[in-house]
């Protein structure tokens, strides 16, 4: 079983992972509209990434016995000036999942559930490269200015990239 305290925890975690979900597809809907394909495919990928996260959490807070709530998922933002808005808004976003995350391992802590910290553990180690992928895209993106030359070049680059599910334990 899950402490009471913890299991909530752990269902506002399963919200915010399905948030990020959405979040990103909104931004994936953006870059088909503005029709930046491989800036597209890097957010399908990480729509499926968000996804296993959440399903992870998911799945463990069964594992304890526990009780899965699911909540209601926010609307999303849906407009963005630019690419390089968007991506400072992905990066905040990241650091905000960052911190919860470590709210739930400090929830985990207080109530001596040595299981639920180790298995956090795997989400710790996914931030640092959640923040770190963002914010490279982030530094290339201020790099190329609003050159739209680099950045359709940019786009080609990230076409690239493709999902592998995570082995979550
Ligand atoms: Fe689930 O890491 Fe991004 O939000």
């Amino acid at each position: 079983m899950l402490n009471e305290k913890l299991e909530q925890a752990f269902n506002d975690q399963i919200n915010a992972e399905f948030y990020s979900e959405y979040l990103y597809l909104s931004m994936a809907a953006y870059f088909e509209r503005i029709n930046l394909q491989g800036f597209k495919n890097w957010m399908n990928v990480q729509i499926q990434e968000e996804h296993a996260h959440a399903m992870g959490l998911f799945n463990y807070v069964h594992e304890r016995n526990a009780k899965v709530t699911l909540q209601q998922i926010a609307q999303p933002k849906n407009d963005w000036e630019s690419t390089l808005e968007l991506f400072e808004d992905v990066y905040k976003h990241e650091q905000y999942i960052t911190s919860k995350i470590n709210e739930l391992i400090s929830i985990a802590e207080e109530v001596n559930d040595r299981a639920a910290v180790i298995f956090l553990d795997w989400y710790v180690k996914e931030q640092v490269e959640e923040e770190s992928n963002v914010s490279n895209i982030l530094k290339t993106l201020k790099l190329i200015c609003n050159d739209n030359n680099c950045l359709y070049m940019f786009d080609k680059e990230l076409a690239s990239r493709v999902y592998t599910a995570p082995e979550i334990n």
